[in-house]
């Protein structure tokens, strides 16, 4: 029986376990990313485990999302994590180097190797035939010490690609076409392979865009062969020699399949509020826009600027609306200098901002009230762009470009302007942003560790009688973003709990944080699709901080999942998902003998005002029984 090239990865890098959907298994991770906002967590993770050197061929450490330095937080932070690269032999990447996923595409991504990032946008290393997979910090900085990572296997989802893509339709328009199939969970458990004649139509950095929003349906990461565009592209980075040809046997078997015809393809927008809630540009109609933003590391690449440029040349950005564009790295800012391509951008009235992730964090260029916002950034939720009013689409550079001259939501294809072609261009190698642990000693490097970095909570091992208050009865699809919101407020304290903790779930239900600070161990109740988004692991750890001791949903998100768990927390699951109604805040829930009913794998939730009993299963994998039992990982792993 042939094989999947994403079985063909996973197979190379087995350490334990089988490769049989649903099973826990063991892989070697070659290769890590962290970023600043989930990196502090990370290294002080890493230092509590006394390890020396990674154990990794390559670790490095972004930093591309708090850059704007309001003040003394984010630049302390910085200051923390290169100490601590230097300590363990991470490369440290400078703020103005450019966002992580692009920067790991142009400069350390290899075909046929794993990555695994502190990043729910890792999988964007998939354009170029890797295994990356998103995944919260700890399991980052375990994978960092031990060189391993456990993961239940997936299933493996074929996405065939016949045709080629039509002026005006781009990788974008690939991506939510799927996510328009497949919905927020459709990729949960699952590796999406992408396959097909189509797919030598589409560039590294097109196949990247569709990997980087694969973490938008929830899946485990996504994957495209690797060919002679693999090879163009690593050529012109000046990395020919990391090239290896990879890709599927012709009689692999997948789990799953989805046909897309790219030539019926046209331009689409994933509206208000959800990547998900996709349909085409000519039905949504003409809507006025009051911002357009170019960037993130969904849509920042060369030739993505490229295309925005010429569309912009000679043109003037409508007087209603600010049009914001930020490159996804030094390296193509540079090239647009050179080049003159940000010269047409800028004298067509556009605003250049930093190559980080700005915006698409709500760091800055937050729209104004009421906004209607276009961009070709990945998650659109409500409020992430610190407007909580603002109605954000996600589209592709070419929408986004044509719609800032027009001052309307406008389909390209119908507006008779020609598309010019872009020439790939050859990038000199420069590493004058990245800072080598070189030296001796590099281990005895002072850690920097500014007032406001505080120590992360760690849980206890599990009480045999868990009582908690329910504090909040969610709907579905809850993302991170709602758990705890980042914007340019908040993400300065990334490495301060206790400060955070006073904002969790604010966007939802101000009441929340004072709600468990009194109550005696708290309880969140959920609906489907718990947890997707970000893989920020303060969703987990703010919650742990203020005495969450379960959450019981319909069903959870993989990365938020293993973060509870990594906590302590337990992610029960309802038996019957119609007991989700029987619950509401201030109910009083006790679990007996918990340490036993969580071995069985039943465990039975009682309402201890009622006497009513609910069932819940746990899916525990023996791993993650024992972080359960242990009070999370770090207790595990420290034997404590
Ligand atoms: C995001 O896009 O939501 C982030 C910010 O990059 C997060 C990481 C974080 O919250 O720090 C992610 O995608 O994992
Ligand atoms: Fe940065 Fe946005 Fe990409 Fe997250 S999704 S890594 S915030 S650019």
């Amino acid at each position: 029986m042939g094989k999947t090239l994403a079985y063909k990865i996973l197979e190379n890098h087995l350490v334990e376990g089988n490769l049989i959907p649903g099973e826990e298994i063991k892989i070697r991770i070659d290769q890590t990313l962290t970023q600043d906002s989930t990196g502090t967590m990370v290294y002080l993770q890493l230092e509590a485990m006394d390890v020396e050197k990674v154990k990794t061929e390559l670790s490095v450490a972004y930093i591309d999302h708090n850059t704007l330095q309001t003040g003394f937080e984010s630049a302390d932070d910085h200051a923390f994590i290169k100490s601590v690269a230097q300590r363990h032999g991470v490369l440290f990447s400078k703020p103005g180097n450019g966002i992580c996923h692009q920067l790991h595409l142009e400069n350390y991504g290899k075909p046929g190797k794993t990555l695994l990032g502190s990043d729910s946008h890792t999988p964007t290393g998939g354009g170029l035939g890797m295994i990356a997979i998103g995944a919260g910090g700890l399991d980052v900085a375990v994978a960092m010490a031990k060189g391993t990572y456990s993961l239940t296997c997936p299933k493996v989802l074929k996405v065939e690609l016949k045709g080629s893509l039509r002026p005006w339709t781009s990788a974008k328009d690939v991506i939510l076409y799927v996510l328009q199939q497949l919905s927020v969970k459709g990729g949960v458990g699952k590796i999406v392979e992408y396959t097909g004649e189509g797919v030598k139509s589409l560039s590294v950095t097109d196949r990247a865009t569709i990997t980087n929003m694969g973490a938008e349906l929830g899946a485990t990461t996504s994957v495209f062969p690797s060919d002679e565009n693999t090879y163009a592209y690593l050529a012109s980075q000046g990395r020919a020699g990391d090239f290896v040809p990879l890709a599927a046997d012709a009689d692999a078997v997948y789990d799953e399949e989805l046909i897309v015809d790219l030539d019926a393809l046209v331009p689409l927008a994933a509206m208000p509020h959800s990547p998900d809630n996709v349909d085409t540009i000519a039905n949504i109609g003409e809507i006025k826009v009051d911002q357009v933003a170019i960037g993130s590391c969904t849509n920042s690449s060369y030739t993505d600027m490229m295309k925005v440029a010429a569309i912009l040349k000679g043109k003037k950005v409508h007087p209603d609306v600010s049009l914001v564009i930020s490159p996804g790295s030094s390296k193509i800012l540079a090239k647009m200098a050179e080049n003159g391509a940000l010269a047409d951008i800028i004298a067509s009235g556009a605003r250049i901002i930093e190559n980080a992730c700005g915006p698409c964090i709500g760091m800055g260029q937050s729209p104004k009230s009421g906004a209607v916002s276009l961009r070709t950034f990945n998650r659109n939720f409500k409020g992430r762009s610190g407007t909580l009013d603002a109605s954000v689409f996600l589209v592709s550079p070419e929408t986004a470009a044509i719609s800032a001259i027009t001052g309307v939501l406008t389909d390209g294809s119908r507006s008779g302007m020609e598309l010019p072609e872009i020439d790939p261009a050859d990038f000199a190698f420069n590493d004058n942003f990245i800072v080598y642990p070189e030296g001796t000693n590099t281990e005895n490097t002072p850690v920097e560790m500014g007032p406001n970095i505080k120590p992360f909570p760690r849980n206890t091992a599990l009480a045999d009688t868990v009582k908690a208050t329910v504090t909040l009865h969610a709907g579905d699809n809850i993302t991170t973003d709602d758990i705890m919101p980042s914007d340019s407020r908040l993400l300065p304290y990334r490495s301060n709990i206790p400060h955070l903790s006073n904002y969790c779930f604010e966007k939802i239900d101000k009441g929340f944080s004072g709600r468990c600070k009194e109550a005696d161990g708290c309880a969140i109740v959920g609906g489907d699709n718990y947890g997707q988004g970000s893989s920020r692991e303060h969703a987990a750890l703010v919650p742990l901080y203020l005495g969450v001791k379960f959450v019981l949903a319909k069903s959870f998100a993989r990365i938020h999942r293993s973060n509870l768990i990594n906590s302590g927390i337990m992610p029960l699951v309802f038996a019957d998902a119609a007991d989700y109604d029987e619950f509401d805040i201030g109910d009083s829930l006790v679990i007996e003998d918990a340490v036993a009913q969580v071995k069985s794998g039943t465990v039975v939730v009682k309402n201890a005002v009622t006497g009513k009993e609910y069932k819940a299963v746990t899916n525990f994998s023996d791993l993650e029984l024992e972080m359960i039992l242990k009070g999370g990982k770090i207790n595990m792993i420290k034997g404590e």
